[in-house]
């Protein structure tokens, strides 16, 4: 009798201590939409030159734009594991796309999943088939495809059909309609594989963009003089490496007409060895299509290799830059227009729930872009425009609408920033800093100066050669240490295009001593060494 009485008592204190805390549990919910290769170049609240992005810039209108937000290894797969344990990647291991992911560490979602957050994740993370600490998750497997995309879930994998932005969107959005548990606060990772290579639109969008014409950047005829080896041997110029069948969209067939016109179509490098157009690089996508979705393509496609065909032979190379810019920036863009539209959906979701009241949503990229700055495409390098990555933050009554701040912040510091925001102990090994004083407006509590950033993929697609270098607001120091020993400084406010290398110049004696030295102790503070360096190094 006592003994049930007791359990009655207990039951009801448990009972009565849940819901009190159901009830006061006002921590906020966090929405992180992140991009795959969304340059801030093409978001107009950085820069309206590009694209108009009036969904994204919402998040900017509301809250805070950072305009000096970078990536620790501007690579995907790391940029994520970086993001996830807000480690440097020599801490966290997966130093490359490549390196497998130990799922054994601590990831920021597992500490907000233990702290009674309901969380969930839908899109493209790029390693792993079961990311830790999530409730529910649909992920791509890799880079996932465009059309009619595969995804993997907890219990069963799925291939859906339509655009990959629409329905990484459709899901987010089904969830918070159905799955949602309205006793916890929500940590939602929305991430889209747009607008990573090879950029492919929605039918209507490839169709509007091919008619728009973009402008040309000052440098995109840059012959890399004043630079080391590194700019000079990366294999990520427009006009030499971008491929016609995969990333401009030219059909095998109109291929095989013109490389008998022009032989020279196939890429040969300095050493005699050549890059081949891969026909399944254009079948791929194109191959995934059903009837319906190819029939609407097929409009844009056949336009542009009427105009490939009849052009092509008659241009120099110059014009065939221009060309292939125009074509690059055209479907890029398109991608990133729908991001934006879908962005929209998710945003009027939460105004419209009246979600967004306690909701930090916070919009970034895995890593930023070249729109044809030095001739390129593609990430890799620590120059500014793979470097930076675009950050917008809004969480209403805390951060002012509206303001910008051009602290040095990096994606290291996303973790420790959700779980202050949370209320959750931040683990002592972090290595990044939280943003909520720059979030408050308390600018006076950030002493950062400068940043870190280690590169590592290399030999590997595009060449660009590792590097490591230390970045704060007027330089940036850089060592290309693997099969060759170089360093550049870049004068950042004389030199913002970042064309000449200052470091044999004896105006910067002074300078590259204090760097140097700088350098070490950010690496000695960070627990990275030229010894760790070399064990990641394969055979
Ligand atoms: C693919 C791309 C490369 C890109 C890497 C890494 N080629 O290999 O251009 O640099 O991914 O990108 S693709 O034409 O097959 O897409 S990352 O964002 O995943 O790191
Ligand atoms: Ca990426």
């Amino acid at each position: 009798m006592r003994k049930s009485l007791k359990n009655i008592i207990l039951v009801s204190f448990v009972f009565l201590s849940i819901s009190c805390s159901f009830k006061t549990d006002n921590r906020p919910n966090i929405l992180f939409i992140m991009s795959d290769d969304h340059a801030y170049q093409a978001i107009s609240a950085y820069d309206n030159r590009l694209i108009d992005t009036p969904n994204i810039d919402r998040i900017a209108d509301d809250g805070i734009l950072f305009s000096n937000a970078s990536v620790t290894n501007s690579i995907c797969a790391p940029s994520r594991a970086v993001i996830l344990t807000g480690k440097h990647s020599h801490i966290n291991g997966k130093i490359d796309n490549l390196a497998k992911f130990d799922d054994s560490q601590i990831t920021f979602p597992q500490l907000f999943q233990k702290a009674g957050y309901q969380t969930a994740m839908f899109g493209k993370l790029h390693f792993g088939n079961n990311p830790k600490g999530f409730d529910d998750f649909l992920i791509l497997p890799g880079q996932g495809s465009y059309i009619n995309p595969l995804f993997l879930g907890k219990d069963k994998d799925t291939i859906i059909n339509g655009h990959v932005t629409d329905i990484i969107t459709d899901l987010t959005l089904n969830w918070f309609k159905s799955k949602r548990d309205e006793s916890k606060p929500f940590l939602m990772m929305y991430l889209h594989k747009a607008p990573h290579r090879p950029w492919w639109p929605t039918p209507e969008k490839f169709a509007e963009f091919y008619e728009k014409k973009f402008p040309e950047p000052e440098t995109l005829f840059d012959d890399y003089t004043n630079r080391g080896t590194a700019a000079k041997t990366a294999e990520m110029n427009i006009l030499k490496h971008m491929q016609y069948m995969h990333d401009s969209k030219i059909r095998p067939e109109t291929m095989e007409i013109m490389s008998e016109v022009e032989p020279k179509m196939i890429y040969t490098r300095d050493d005699g060895t050549t890059t081949t157009p891969s026909v399944e690089r254009f079948n791929g996508p194109y191959g995934r299509m059903n009837e319906s979705q190819r029939r609407k393509y097929d409009i844009t496609i056949d336009k542009i290799n009427d105009d490939f065909k009849n052009n092509w032979p008659k241009m120099n190379d110059i014009e065939k830059m221009k060309w292939k810019y125009q074509r690059y920036m055209q479907d890029y863009l398109a991608t990133i227009s729908s991001v934006d539209d879908n962005v929209g959906r998710v945003l009027d979701y939460l105004e419209e729930t009246g979600l967004d009241k306690n909701t930090i949503v916070v919009y970034t990229s895995d890593q930023g872009f070249y729109l044809g700055e030095h001739g390129w495409f593609d990430k890799r390098f620590i120059y500014d425009q793979s470097f930076k990555t675009p950050l917008l933050i809004k969480w209403p009554n805390v951060i002012k609408p509206g303001i910008t701040n051009d602290e040095l912040v990096q994606n290291l510091d996303y973790a420790q920033t959700f779980l202050e925001a949370a209320m959750i102990d931040i683990p002592d090994d972090m290595q990044g800093e939280s943003l909520i004083p720059l979030l408050k407006g308390n600018s006076q509590e950030w002493t950062r100066d400068a940043v870190y950033y280690h590169y590592y993929e290399y030999p590997s697609v595009h060449m660009a050669k590792r590097h490591y270098g230390i970045v704060n607001k007027d330089f940036k120091l850089v060592h290309f240490y693997f099969d060759v020993d170089e360093w550049e400084l870049y004068d950042r406010l004389n030199d913002p295009n970042e064309m000449n290398n200052v470091y044999y110049d004896p105006n910067y004696k002074d300078v590259i001593e204090a760097l140097t030295s700088e350098l070490s102790d950010l690496r000695k503070k960070y627990k990275d060494s030229d010894e760790l360096s070399r064990s990641f190094i394969y055979d």
